[in-house]
């Protein structure tokens, strides 16, 4: 095998653990000697041992000389764990190949120093862009303290997310459903409007045949309207988060606390969605899955504050002026105030087209 397909194990080994590491990276490392595997592992939980750490552990006393591929700038300081730096250093590991340095100010280019300093040859950049997707949410979080934030929505070829009735089930096919559990496996929170959980009284949780994390749920309530009886009150399987204004009844405010639901208000008339993203922020949320309706989509993308949107659409016209489309809000006068973007990828998900578009930086 060559440098780039051991590479390419390890940043498999970290996308086998995406969603699953949070505040913390995902991180994979391969270990090899005269072209054998002699360790491997990846970052399993924050708080236990980093990726570089099991894959020494397994090679022993064998890895010295060896070669290591890590998916991510090896750490230089002590934060739950001593710097990895250091081990590889001790392990008498000759040569490291790095997939992309760790913006964390922590270590921030310190790791790679401390490898070179110690006569160890180090090449950065190998499988950069595909390290550097996979552990995104890191990467804006690490520098914002605010969650890597995505829209998503379902929608029909013509932009529809329910017809004229409010019917919406189900728009797109079983595949991309199945595609969205993945998504809600992956992020840390999911957020949705009042509006919503009116409609629908959904659960918001990971529902995948092999099982998976369930994300904390997160209402935007100005009214505190959320029914006791709601599925996401009454459903103990995730943490939920209701954020509201001021002026709302003490006495509903008790209901829901008493049903293990945390209520954050401000003392404003409505939700500031950048200051509720601090929040979320100091939570250590480092990403958030905003799924829908069509005015919380409006508000994050009128404040700007998304990083990407993901569309399933079907190949479906569903029709009908006042059926809803999957952004509402009042809308800009002119075209040439909507906002930019950028395609990122499309792919086919069963029948149906999964596209991925950021915002593009002017
Ligand atoms: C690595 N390998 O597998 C990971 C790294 O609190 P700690 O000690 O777990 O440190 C967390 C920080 O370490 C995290 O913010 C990121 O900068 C880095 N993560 N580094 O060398 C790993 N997971
Ligand atoms: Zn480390």
């Amino acid at each position: 095998m060559q440098d780039l397909e051991y590479m390419r194990l390890a940043i498999s080994l970290a996308r086998a653990t995406i969603g699953q590491t949070s505040p913390n990276p995902s991180v994979g490392a391969v270990l090899i000697k005269d072209g054998r595997l002699i360790g491997s592992g990846a970052h399993l939980k924050a708080g236990t041992p980093h990726a570089e750490v099991h894959a020494i552990q397994a090679a022993g006393e064998n890895a010295r000389d060896g070669i290591l591929y890590v998916t991510l700038e090896p750490c230089s300081h002590f934060g739950k764990t001593p710097p990895c730096a250091d081990l590889i250093i001790k392990s008498g590991i000759k040569k490291v190949f790095v997939a992309t340095l760790d913006p964390n100010p922590l270590v921030a280019g310190n790791g790679i120093k401390k490898l070179k300093e110690a006569g160890i040859e180090v090449h950065v950049g190998l499988g950069e862009d595909e390290a550097k997707k996979l552990n995104h949410s890191f990467f804006h979080f690490i520098k914002t303290n605010t969650p890597f934030v995505t829209i998503k929505a379902a929608v029909s070829l013509d932009g529809k997310t329910a017809a004229k009735t409010g019917d919406s089930k189900w728009i797109t096919s079983p595949e991309s459903r199945l595609d969205v559990h993945q998504l809600r496996h992956e992020h840390d929170a999911i957020l949705v409007g009042i509006n919503t959980v009116l409609n629908d009284d959904p659960l918001l949780t990971t529902r995948r045949p092999q099982g998976g994390k369930n994300p904390i749920r997160i209402v935007l309530d100005t009214h505190l309207k959320t029914p006791i009886h709601s599925q996401l009150v009454q459903d103990q399987s995730a943490k939920t988060i209701i954020f509201t204004s001021k002026d709302v009844d003490s006495k509903k405010v008790e209901e829901l606390t008493g049903q293990g639901v945390e209520i954050i208000s401000f003392h404003t008339t409505n939700i500031p969605i950048k200051e509720m993203l601090k929040v979320l922020g100091e939570k250590k949320i480092m990403s958030l899955l905003v799924e829908g309706g069509s005015e919380i989509h409006a508000s994050f993308i009128e404040e700007g504050a998304f990083q990407q949107v993901i569309l399933y659409i079907a190949p479906k016209i569903i029709g009908g002026r006042s059926a809803i489309p999957f952004v509402g809000g009042e809308g800009p006068e002119l075209v040439e105030y909507s906002k930019k973007l950028e395609f990122v990828s499309f792919e086919k998900v069963g029948p149906d087209l999964k596209l991925i578009a950021k915002p593009l930086v002017e």
